[in-house]
């Protein structure tokens, strides 16, 4: 049978670290639900990654049911998607186990989240920290994955998995896919508006960095208006001379779905401040529809939790033929 994209699989993930921004939204969130048509695909929300650092675990609960609604509220079906959570699938560790026996520390080291994260929570550099890529890999791999929709910063522990998955491979004969990584044109590295030289992350410390999908309106455009510009008065997008102007460029081209020539030309005679309220008022359009459903969603939790026991169930199947593979290979009794 012709290899139609209906048997091609997504797989993708977000940790329930905290409230989702701008960026995971334009990174990775806006772009799972159109794959759902053409694709079959695994949205996980990935708690497991979340212990690197330390978490509250009443607060952890309630983000991870925050996160399936998110999902649901950014319009992923649950009918057509395998919407679920790493820890109700034991393959995921048990296959990280293994991966981790074929990844070499000097790949490890070389990985820039690690190193990242090791500096801002110096009082915690755990083992966990360290192998968490290899966790990475065994989610997608399990999955048979051919594509991981992903923001730029997760390109790395991507091309480790594609890595491990080869080496594997080479050792005892086609096992997993080798998955592709999807990383959309705009809106791959949404930046802090305060600091347009730094990642918008949802872990920052000061608030006016990064806008919420769930934050209120007066409170986006506040921070909006804020935003970091530069000197000059033109808006093109030039990264290096221009970065917050170039970010607003990015965030307003995505949020739109055109092109950046397409923003510099709308805005060829407006002023910094105009163009400023233009983005934020784009953002504001999108997300409030979202926000609205996200609320109602977690007023039903017995809904939320029956899709997590569902779906649950059938990846821990997909998941289950992958290990059960792999375990023979690898010599155990199965
Ligand atoms: P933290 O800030 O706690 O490290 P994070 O937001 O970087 O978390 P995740 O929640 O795991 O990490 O990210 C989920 C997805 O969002 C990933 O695909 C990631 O690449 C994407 N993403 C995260 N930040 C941005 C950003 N600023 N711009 C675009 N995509 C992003
Ligand atoms: N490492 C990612 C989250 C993540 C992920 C995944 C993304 C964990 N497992 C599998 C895609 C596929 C992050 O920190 N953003």
């Amino acid at each position: 049978m012709a290899d139609t994209k209906q048997n091609k699989r997504i797989f993708s993930g977000i940790q329930p670290s905290g409230n989702l921004t701008l960026g995971n939204y334009l990174g990775a969130l806006k772009n799972f639900p159109l794959l759902q048509n053409d694709y079959e695909c695994y949205y996980c929300v990935v708690d497991l990654h979340t212990l690197t650092v330390r978490q509250d675990p009443e607060a952890l609960r309630e983000r991870s049911y925050s996160l399936i609604a998110l999902y649901l509220a950014a319009g992923l079906d649950p009918e057509k998607n395998v919407l679920f959570l790493q820890s109700h699938v034991p393959q995921h560790a048990e296959l990280s186990w293994i991966l981790g026996c074929y990844t070499y520390m000097g790949e490890l080291n070389r990985m820039t989240q690690f190193k990242d994260k090791s500096s801002r929570h110096a009082d915690n550099i755990n083992g966990g920290l360290y192998t968490y890529p290899v966790l990475m890999a065994a989610d997608i791999l399990l999955y048979q994955t051919d594509a991981v929709p992903i923001g730029q910063d997760q390109k790395q522990h991507l091309e480790l998995a594609r890595n491990i998955a080869e080496r594997f491979n080479k050792i005892y004969g086609d096992t997993f896919v080798v998955p592709e990584p999807f990383i959309p044109k705009t809106g791959a590295r949404v930046m802090s508006l305060q600091d347009p030289t730094k990642k918008m992350s949802k872990s920052d410390d000061n608030a006016n960095n990064f806008v919420l999908i769930t934050e209120d309106e007066a409170s986006i455009m506040k921070k909006f208006k804020r935003a970091v510009t530069d000197s000059g008065s033109e808006i093109i997008f030039d990264e290096e001379n221009k970065p917050g102007i170039s970010n607003l460029i990015n965030i307003y081209a995505s949020i739109k779905g055109i092109s950046r020539e397409d923003v510099e030309k709308e805005f060829a005679a407006a002023r910094y401040g105009d163009f400023k309220m233009a983005v934020g008022t784009a953002v504001c359009e999108t997300l409030a529809p979202i926000k609205a459903r996200y609320e109602e969603l977690m007023k039903d939790k017995q809904y939320l939790e029956s899709i997590l026991r569902k779906n649950g169930e059938k990846a821990r199947t997909v998941a289950g033929e992958t290990l059960k593979d792999v375990y023979r290979k690898v010599g155990f009794i199965v």
